[in-house]
């Protein structure tokens, strides 16, 4: 039941362009209303008709503790009282650079800001800046946030509305971005033979989540390491998703590879609005008001948003045992999957990331992944809905689990996408 999100999705689309505030909210690839959501607590989400959900989105990466963390809560409060922005520098700002640093040793200095789109913005602008070069490599459906010369074959909600390149990105723009494609060496040794003295850098998801989620081949991030290095490009990972979920120190600890600036977001906020930029001094030494590389922000570095970043790294820190509490329930997920309908599905999943793709054999790459069937990825959606599984309304976003799902969410969740699988299985 869903009579007031109805109702509340047309007052919103009166004043709001399709009603949402990030288009992958309109529920518009899987034929459904959006549920708008009145609380959060834990792995549940409860929409304003009253239907309680295990949440599978967590806010599209933010919530590894799960929603409302009583600890992150408390260090909001706590915050507020003394005061919501300043425009000033305060102490906690250097506390989470300081922790930041510490966690992903690559991170020598950090500038926040309040996305992930303005951190990749910026650490592009900025990897321009230190190389004096002018080209940029991306893969054909990573998503990097929506500035213009990165909505070139992009990946999230520009792939699930299909409009990669979107409208408004003028040409001279775009065509300073060149396009590879993950996973596939030979398109990037190629860009390289084309423009090596022209990249600034190679930026890329270690991995890949905004296209489902697909992992990197088999020493494909140190061959990229490799090849820009040899170029004297930089390497600049995108790890809005992957900091601090694929590990601690994020997938360049996981894969132990090093970039050369690294962008955060999501988790690094604990749920309020934080973008963070980074890396080796000599890079960030640019960066005004040090260098000659320009970047502001009203309300970068928060004082709330610090307090819930802060308090979320500290929890993550404390606890190192989540990671493979996260990997054991997310791979108990993707066995459920498995054995309801492997070879009718490709399940890909690494920590609590997580994709169910609607296609016969492996995703790897970007064509595989869209030779999925999002008309039966929708169904599947819709079914897991109506038991109370709120998943990625799009075929090409990740799953995501957090420390807050019970042995008893897993469980039910496993029984409902047998279900679902088996019953889709038959009807094949
Ligand atoms: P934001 O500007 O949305 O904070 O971050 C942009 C961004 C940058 N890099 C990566 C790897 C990202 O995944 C994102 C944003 N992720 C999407 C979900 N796939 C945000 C959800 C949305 O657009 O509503």
């Amino acid at each position: 039941m869903d009579t007031k999100s109805k109702e509340l999705f047309e007052a919103a689309k009166r004043h709001i362009p399709g009603g949402v505030n990030s288009p992958v909210r309109a529920f518009g690839a899987v034929g459904r209303t959006p549920r708008f959501i009145a609380s959060a607590h834990g792995s549940r989400i409860t929409d304003v008709d009253g239907n309680e959900m295990i949440d599978y989105v967590c806010s599209w990466g933010p919530c590894i503790l799960g929603h409302a963390h009583p600890r992150v809560i408390e260090a909001v409060i706590r915050a507020c009282r003394d005061g919501l922005t300043f425009g000033a520098p305060t102490k906690r700002e250097a506390e989470l650079a300081e922790l930041i640093a510490e966690l992903m040793p690559s991170m020598e200095e950090s500038r926040l800001v309040n996305s992930g789109t303005e951190a990749v913005m910026s650490a592009v602008r900025l990897a321009r800046g230190f190389t004096g070069r002018d080209k940029i490599v991306k893969f054909k459906g990573c998503y990097h946030g929506h500035s213009d010369g990165l909505l070139v074959k992009a990946g999230s909600g520009a792939l699930t509305s299909s409009v990669p390149d979107s409208a408004g990105v003028l040409a001279d723009n775009a065509k300073n971005t060149l396009i590879a494609q993950y996973n596939d060496r030979a398109s990037v040794e190629k860009l390289f033979s084309e423009h090596a003295d022209r990249i600034a850098a190679v930026l890329v998801e270690p991995v890949a989540a905004n296209m489902g989620v697909i992992l990197p081949a088999r020493e494909f991030l140190s061959f990229l390491r490799r090849i820009t290095r040899q170029n004297g490009a930089l390497l600049i990972f995108d790890e809005v998703i992957t900091g601090f979920r694929l590990s601690l120190g994020g997938a360049q600890e996981y894969f132990h590879v090093t970039p050369d600036l690294t962008t955060l977001g999501k988790i690094a906020g604990g749920g309020m609005p934080i973008g963070v930029y980074g890396g080796k001094r000599e890079i960030m030494e640019l960066v005004a008001p040090a260098g000659p590389v320009y970047q502001a922000g009203t309300l970068s570095g928060n004082p709330v948003a610090t307090a819930a970043g802060l308090e979320t790294l500290r929890i993550l820190q404390e606890d190192p045992g989540i990671y493979e509490r996260l990997e054991r329930k997310t791979g108990q997920l993707a066995a459920a999957v498995n054995k309801a309908a492997k070879g009718t599905v490709c399940v890909n999943q690494i920590g609590s990331l997580m994709s169910v793709f609607f296609t016969e054999g492996s995703v790897t790459d970007y064509e595989r992944a869209v030779s999925s069937d999002t008309g039966r990825y929708a169904a599947y959606f819709g079914e897991l809905l109506d038991r109370g599984i709120y998943t990625a309304p799009s075929q090409f976003e990740a799953m995501f689990v957090s420390d807050a799902h019970t042995a008893e969410d897993i469980a039910y969740t496993c029984r409902v996408m047998e279900e679902a699988l088996s019953k889709e299985k038959e009807s094949l």
